[in-house]
């Protein structure tokens, strides 16, 4: 059995969570280990599927955090938030649409092709995506351009495995990645009033050391379950000190590139939304402050704390990435 050595950035569970939450998630850490995609093929949906059993139990899991010691009081996001509270303008541009809209969304089967610039092209498979990399929990600060945020438990691996599996060439120094593109599943994406007037498919991309960094994640699921299909199943991006419309859904395209690719919001509005997007609250919107945020939390539906925003979304261990990088001019 494999287990997952906690790090020194590892915090223990109840540094994290609110009582109730932990006392839950201590239960099924405790009990159970991931499972593997074995429980998964049942459903051809994005549907929430339990990612925790007691079959075959493939290895013990921490929650792993990087940056929550700086904001031990930091409480989850209720899970009915994080589901019921999104972007995915695929699926309408209000918070409800996606739920709403994307239930019936098929993720099964699901082709992710990693390719361009590499030495080991490949292409996994719905199945293969849960079996790619050793499942990791990972509780990450998702802070939204819109200025609210979110503190979700995902599950999943860094990117730098999928990276590391494809071998990069040295000419590789982008990594773009690309949503499905299938307007009779994507209502947004036949109807521009519907779809924000994005030009789909939704494109996205890091700087290679950006893209290689192990706060880089892929995400297959989050509160120990399947993606549901609002918050982009089957695998979705992560970029926990970047605004979240990098976190990019429903990949189907990893291309290592050698210059910088488009980006879909900075395409939309250049002046608004550059390639970089790090979290920053000295560097405003051009019609917001990001100074603060709302942070989505326990309570009432709407309930939220006014906090202050830090830059890198609290995540120094990213900023050696930008020394002698004017973040103002690169925004
Ligand atoms: N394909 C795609 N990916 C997307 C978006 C989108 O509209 N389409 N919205 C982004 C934005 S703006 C945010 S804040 C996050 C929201 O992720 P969540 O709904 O899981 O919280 O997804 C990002 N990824
Ligand atoms: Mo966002």
């Amino acid at each position: 059995m494999l287990i997952k050595r906690p790090t020194s950035w590892t915090l223990k569970d109840n540094q994290v969570t609110d009582e109730k939450i932990y006392q839950q998630r201590r239960h099924l850490l405790k009990q159970m280990g991931f499972i593997g995609a074995g429980a998964l093929l049942a459903s051809h949906q994005a549907s929430g599927i339990s990612l925790f059993g007691d079959d075959e139990p493939r290895f013990q899991t921490h929650a792993l955090d990087y940056a929550e010691a700086q904001q031990q009081s930091q409480i989850l996001t209720p899970e009915a938030k994080v589901i019921g509270h999104n972007n995915f303008y695929e699926f309408g541009t209000d918070k409800s649409d996606p739920k709403a809209n994307a239930q019936a969304f098929q993720v099964d089967p699901w082709q992710l092709r990693v390719d361009g610039l590499v030495e080991t092209p490949f292409t996994l498979s719905f199945d293969e995506l849960f079996k790619f990399a050793p499942l990791q929990e990972r509780i990450y600060r998702l802070r939204c351009v819109e200025a609210w945020s979110m503190v979700i438990p995902w599950v999943g691996f860094s990117l730098n495995a999928l990276l590391n599996k494809a071998r990069p060439l040295s000419s590789g120094k982008y990594v773009a990645f690309e949503t499905l593109y299938d307007p009779k599943q994507m209502p947004g994406q036949s109807n521009p009033f519907r779809g924000g007037g994005i030009d789909y498919p939704y494109v996205e991309g890091l700087r290679i050391d950006e893209a290689a960094h192990p706060l880089s994640f892929l995400a297959v699921g989050l509160y120990g379950k399947s993606l549901p299909a609002q918050n982009g199943a089957p695998i979705r991006l992560v970029v926990p000190w970047k605004y979240g419309f990098k976190s990019i859904k429903s990949i189907v395209r990893i291309s290592v590139v050698d210059k910088q690719p488009p980006t879909t919001w900075n395409l939309l509005a250049a002046q608004e939304y550059g390639f970089y997007a790090n979290v920053n609250p000295k560097v405003d919107h051009p019609r917001w402050s990001q100074a603060r945020e709302r942070r989505i939390t326990t309570g009432g539906l709407f309930s939220s704390n006014r906090i202050d925003t830090q830059l890198f979304n609290g995540y120094d261990e990213v900023a050696s990435l930008y020394s002698g990088m004017d973040l103002r001019q690169h925004y």
